[in-house]
This record gives structure tokens, sequence and C-alpha cells, in this order.
């Protein structure tokens, strides 16, 4: 079975580990999200790629989520010696490794795609790892602070901020002029299934939806595309996505990111069994729906969740 699944960072590798093992003679490919990419003292830092390819290749922080196992901060003290930040972003010492080879290979002409591969061959992530496009995107966020607007970076407003600040807008900067990287378009037209993990359904998922010719692949693929709400009991299980959300008209609960994705797009939707009494309205907006738990607390619950998924796809196959 070919499957393909949008992934952000966090949300999107935890569900992957589980799918893995739920269907492990599975092909998987992964298309990942870019927008949240940044230059960072010469060097480009890919945080949701390198989250899935660190976290399916066993070299994640698991307590964090994001950046490697065993990490020191002995460069990130030095650059900020020489007042050099910005010291709100935890670049480790091991995670720099990636960041150089990175640039090394944009600097000598591979492309991301190519970039991303050759890192996967280090990392063994038992998945196809694509990222959306290998132009370049970047999420910038539009706030109003001291009276004045300004668009800043999604990594500032989120990591330096910790979204404390209303989000007036989510701006994919450069995603309309994309192309998607070589071999996402037809990863999408050869899948059986496409799955959306409980990834942030504007900043992850959203972003890579706005690659032109994406969106439309996926509706026009003709195969089942089930999601997994990252909504429980009307709040993100981690992080801020309700700050983004509220962005783009959204409320935060697991039938409102249905409706948004909307039934062109989705054909089933698992909520958390907490919002059972949200799988109506999903279905009202044609959308097949089933309550099922959708912690990730472990791996055997994250498989399940996985297998909930390939069930409800072959039910609306
Ligand atoms: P990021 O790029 O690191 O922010 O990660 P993603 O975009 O892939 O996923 C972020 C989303 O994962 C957040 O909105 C969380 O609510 C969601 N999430 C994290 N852990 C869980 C979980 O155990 N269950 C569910 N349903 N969602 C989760
Ligand atoms: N997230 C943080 O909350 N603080 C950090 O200092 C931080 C550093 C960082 C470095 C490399 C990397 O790959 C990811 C990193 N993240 C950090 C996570 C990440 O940037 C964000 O949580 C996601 O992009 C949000 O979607
Ligand atoms: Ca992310």
């Amino acid at each position: 079975m070919r499957i393909v699944v949008l992934a952000g960072g966090i949300g999107g590798a935890r569900f992957l580990r589980g799918l893995k093992r739920a269907a492990p003679d599975a092909d998987i490919t992964v298309i990942g999200n870019t927008g949240d990419d940044i230059h960072l003292f010469g060097l480009k830092v890919c945080p949701d790629l390198d989250t899935v390819m660190y976290t399916l290749g066993g070299g994640i922080n698991e307590e964090q989520g994001w950046g490697r196992a065993d990490e020191t901060f002995h460069l990130k003290e030095e650059l900020a010696a020489y007042g050099v930040g910005p010291e709100w972003f935890g670049l480790g010492d091991r995670d720099f490794a990636t960041h150089i080879v990175r640039t090394q290979m944009i600097g000598a002409g591979y492309p991301l795609s190519a970039v991303t591969q050759a890192l996967c061959d280090r990392w063994e992530p038992g998945v196809r790892l694509i990222p959306m496009s290998d132009d370049r995107v970047e999420t910038h966020v539009a706030v109003e602070i001291d009276g004045e607007r300004k668009a800043i970076h999604f990594q500032e407003y989120w990591v330096r901020l910790r979204a404390s600040v209303p989000a007036e807008a989510i701006v994919p900067v450069g995603a309309d002029q994309a192309k998607p990287a070589p071999g996402v378009l037809e990863a999408i037209a050869e899948a059986d299934v496409i799955l959306f993990p409980p990834s942030n359904p504007v900043v992850s998922i959203g972003t890579i939806l706005a690659v032109p010719g994406i969106r439309e692949a996926i509706a026009e693929a003709g195969v089942p595309v089930v999601g997994l709400s990252p909504i429980v009991g009307d709040a993100p299980v981690r992080g801020m996505a309700d700050k983004v959300l509220a962005a783009v008209g959204v409320e935060s609960t697991a039938p409102a990111v249905a409706e948004h994705y909307g039934s062109g797009l989705l054909d089933g939707w698992l909520v958390d069994t907490v919002d059972a009494g949200a799988v109506e309205r999903v279905e009202a907006a044609g959308i097949r729906c089933r309550a099922v738990p959708l912690m990730m607390t472990d791996a055997d619950a994250t498989a399940q969740m996985a297998r909930e998924a390939l069930a409800l796809a072959e039910e609306v196959r």
C-alpha cells in the first residue's frame, strides 16, 4: 500500500512513528512543511523536516519533541559571547552539523529535496521524506506590537513571543510562486491513501496546501483522504494552534478544523472520544467521522490511531 502523509513537526513525526508500526509493509511518502524554515548565522534550518527525520531516525530529544538527544549548546554560548544572536532560538551543537551540511550542499547547487535525501541516508527514517517545495517559502505572521503593525517570521512569533500577541494574518511568503518538489505530485497521484496527521492545520498542513498544485492533486487523486484532529476537547493537545486558527477565522474545535479543510478535500476525519458529540456536525459537512482515542501517549496508542485512520479510509473508499 502506498501512503502519502502531509506532515509538520512534532504532531506529524509522532504519528508517522505509529503509522510505520501499524503498516510495516507500506510504502510511505512524507511531504514535509518548509514554511517554518529560517536562516540563522548564515545557515538554513528546516525544523519540521528535521523533526520528522530525527524522530523516525532515533535522534530526537523525546521530551522536547524537537532538536537532538544528548544535546549541548557550546556553539550557541560562544556566539552569544560575541553578541551574536538570536538567543531565543535554541540551536544545539549536534543539530548545527545538520544545518552546516544542508547549507553547504545548497551552496553547491543541490536542491533542498536532494539535500533532504542525503541527510536521510544517515538517519534512515524508513519513509521517503520530500520537502513540499525546493523553492523558498517562509511563513510570516502579521502582528501589532506597541501600536505598530508588522510582519515577523513564524519562528519569532512562535518561539520568541510564544504566540502571546494576536496574529492578524498568516502569510506563507513565496508559496504562490513555489513549485511542488520533484516527486510530490507523482507520490500523490500514485497514492492508495492520503493522510493528514494531527499536525497544525494552518502553519503545517495549510502551508503545504498553499503550494500551487498540491491541494488540487490531492482533491483529484480519487483516493481516500483521512485526517486526525490535533484539537482535542476544544484545545490543541500541545502548542498554540488555537492562536493561528483564530487568525484564519476558525474556532479551535475538532469539527471546525474538519470544516476548514472541507469535504472537497477530506473524506474522513477522526476526533478524540471526548469530542464524540461533534461526529454528527462533521458528517453533516459531508465528511465521514469517527470518535476514537487520539492521544499519542505511547507507541501502541499511536499505532492504534494509525490503524483507525486506515480503517476509516477503507470505509470511505
Ligand atoms: P509542529 O510543527 O512541531 O508544531 O508539529 P505539527 O504541526 O506536526 O503538529 C502540531 C500539532 O500536534 C499541535 O496542534 C498539537 O495539538 C498536535 N498534537 C501533539 N500531540 C498530539 C496528540 O497526542 N494527539 C493529537 N490528537 N494531537 C497532538
Ligand atoms: N522550539 C522552541 O520552542 N524553542 C526553540 O528554541 C527551538 C529551537 C529549534 C531548533 C531546531 C529545530 O529544528 C526546532 C526548534 N524548535 C524550537 C522547534 C520548532 O521550531 C517549532 O516548535 C516548530 O517549528 C513549530 O511549528
Ligand atoms: Ca512546524
